[in-house]
């Protein structure tokens, strides 16, 4: 039995997730909450090495399958490693991507069967799934030009007709999943977009 409240970021490239993240765990830092911020893939030491494979250009031949289970692997030991503990210890989780990017990059996107990835998913996580799920929309576009003013890693060199489909993944996902999804507009000023996110935590909490 878990006590804590996990809480997922989900969206395209860009949309502002790791930005909207930091702020989010301050103001739940200021309203007493004992809060733990993560990502994936990564979020571990083992995680982090699987993150460099993962999204190191140079990578090109990786296998869609070997891919999703390299994701996979780093979640399972964030799972069991960070994730689990934490709820346990009565934190709130503010995790950046988790079993939704896979559903919307490997199945969406690659074209993998969706109820596989589910079940390697559950799998891998022994069914740990997050109580509310915030989709950032963002335009595809938009978000790539944000992302790909560093340089751009495996993923991000995708055409934009894999970050369409990731894209409408996710919002397909949101209406699957409509009781744990909350879409918000993640147009605007980083302030604005804070706003609307404290307003959907706050029917939620
Ligand atoms: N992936 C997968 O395929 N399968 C999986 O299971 C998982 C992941 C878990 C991880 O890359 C990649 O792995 C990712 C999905 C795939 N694909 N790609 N590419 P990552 O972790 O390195 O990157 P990311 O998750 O895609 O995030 P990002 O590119 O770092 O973007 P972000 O976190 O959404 O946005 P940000 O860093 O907060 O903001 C981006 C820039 O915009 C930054 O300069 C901000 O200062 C700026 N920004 C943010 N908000 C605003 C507003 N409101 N106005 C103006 N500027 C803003």
């Amino acid at each position: 039995m878990h006590r804590g409240i996990f809480i997922t970021l989900e969206g395209v490239e860009g949309c502002g997730k790791t930005t909207q993240m930091s702020l989010l765990a301050k103001y739940l830092k200021n309203k007493g909450f004992n809060v733990l911020v993560t990502r994936e893939p990564g979020g571990t030491k083992i995680g982090d090495e699987i993150r460099k494979i993962l999204l190191n250009p140079d990578s090109k031949e990786m296998d869609y399958r070997t891919e999703t289970l390299l994701y996979t692997a780093s979640r399972a030991q964030h799972v069991s490693e960070v994730i689990a503990p934490s709820l346990e210890e009565g934190k709130v989780v503010l995790c950046d991507r988790y079993i939704d990017s896979t559903l919307a990059y490997q199945g969406f996107g690659r074209g993998l069967s969706l109820n596989k990835l589910i079940d390697v998913s559950r799998w891998a996580t022994c069914d740990i799934n997050p109580h509310l799920t915030i989709l950032l929309f963002f335009p595809t576009e938009d978000g790539l030009k944000r992302a790909t003013s560093k340089e751009a890693d495996r993923i991000e060199q995708e055409d934009i007709e894999f970050h369409r489909r990731v894209q409408d993944g996710f919002l397909k996902l949101a209406r699957l999943y409509s009781e744990r999804y909350q879409i918000v507009d993640a147009a605007g000023s980083q302030e604005e977009v804070h706003e609307r996110i404290i307003k959907v935590l706050e029917e939620f909490l």
